[in-house]
């Protein structure tokens, strides 16, 4: 790692396939941040346990997004991936957070208020305490920086707060993380409800596009995706919800501003627009599904990884907890 460099840190909980709007929220951003950056991408699988999950998919699904992580282009050297529950001072560390952290703050989150409303059987105490994990996650790494969608700021903003009542409390330990944000990409939508997040754990396959979709499956679910009244395109979020979803997507795919999506298909049709979304979304998905079939075929390799960055984010991480015990007076040998 180069001591010049600022830290980033980010996670994806193995909890479904992923989708494009964990693809262009998050991951896409990942690989653009390895240069500049030293990153850890971690698999937060200690997080899905906050919903019911079976055993062997879940294995599976880890594995999964490790090797999307690689298909995405994130370079094994560069960045440090590894698995969450495979460094085991992200729990003793948000135990300690835990004690630094009020009911009311957690009691706010909105993630919380969601998820139990989903799973109203089973509120447990581990949904509630989510946000601190998190906020071990980050805090460890002494990171500066957070690549995340919208839906994870309030996160964000409660690992700031906890690390500076910490700091203000023993003196500074955390670095505080700044969140960042993709412009367009932010939030991507759902494609039949617009105005809800798209999101793997959608019961309706027709919301969402995953990263793993056949070409036909996405182009399909593109021509079905909810439209506006009126005819044009263009964007705003109050009034044409479902267009304006399609050119981010479409800006965030090609990797230009929405102004010129717009551009691009003034006097376009809306039928049009969608094929031209779905296609542009199958080409810039092909590749990465293409390597990843390679990788997940090879556990071996895999596991070989993950064995060496284990060890690598643990030292850092330990040097981070060690200090962290000393100063809220635990003996340290
Ligand atoms: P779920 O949808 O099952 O609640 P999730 O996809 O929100 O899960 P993660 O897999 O942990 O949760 O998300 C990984 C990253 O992808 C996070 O940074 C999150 O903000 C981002 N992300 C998830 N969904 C979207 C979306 N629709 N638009 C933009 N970014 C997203
Ligand atoms: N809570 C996030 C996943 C996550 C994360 C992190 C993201 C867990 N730990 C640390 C960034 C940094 C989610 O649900 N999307």
């Amino acid at each position: 790692m180069d001591h010049n460099k600022k830290i980033i840190f980010s996670g994806v909980q193995p909890s479904g396939s992923l989708t494009i709007g964990n693809y262009l929220g998050a991951l896409k951003n990942f690989g653009k941040l390895q240069a500049d950056y030293n990153c850890y991408y971690c698999v937060v699988d200690m997080h899905t346990l906050t919903v019911r999950q079976n055993p062997e998919i879940l294995k599976e699904r880890s594995y999964q997004v490790l090797a999307l992580y690689l298909a995405c282009g994130l370079d094994p050297e560069k960045n440090v991936l590894f698995i969450q529950s495979h460094v085991p001072c992200h729990a003793e560390l948000s135990w300690i957070l835990g004690c630094y952290t009020y009911m009311g703050e957690l009691q706010r989150m909105t993630q919380f208020k969601d998820k139990s409303a989903r799973h109203a059987d089973n509120i447990n105490a581990g949904l509630f305490t989510y946000p601190v994990l998190m906020a071990a996650d980050i805090l460890l790494y002494k990171t500066d920086m957070v690549p995340i969608g919208v839906d994870q700021k309030q996160h964000l903003e409660l690992a700031r707060n906890i690390a500076e009542r910490f700091n203000n409390i023993y003196g500074d330990t955390f670095v505080i993380p700044e969140p960042y944000i993709p412009k367009q990409s932010a939030k991507i939508m759902s494609l039949q409800e617009p105005d809800k997040k798209m999101s793997k754990s959608d019961t309706n396959v027709n919301n969402f596009v995953l990263i793993l979709d056949s070409q036909d499956v996405i182009l399909k679910k593109f021509k079905k995706a909810v439209t506006d009244s009126g005819c044009e395109i263009v964007y705003d979020e109050i009034n044409k919800p479902g267009i304006s979803n399609l050119i981010n997507i479409y800006a965030s795919v090609k990797d230009i501003s929405r102004e010129d999506v717009v551009k691009e298909f003034e006097g376009s049709r809306y039928g049009d627009f969608k094929v031209a979304v779905g296609t542009a979304v199958a080409e810039a998905l092909a590749p990465i599904q293409s390597k990843y079939n390679d990788f997940i075929a090879d556990k071996a390799y895999l596991d070989s990884l993950l064995k060496r960055n284990a060890e690598i984010a643990g030292e850092n991480a330990r040097k981070t907890l060690k200090e962290v015990y000393e100063k809220v007076g635990f003996i340290v040998f």
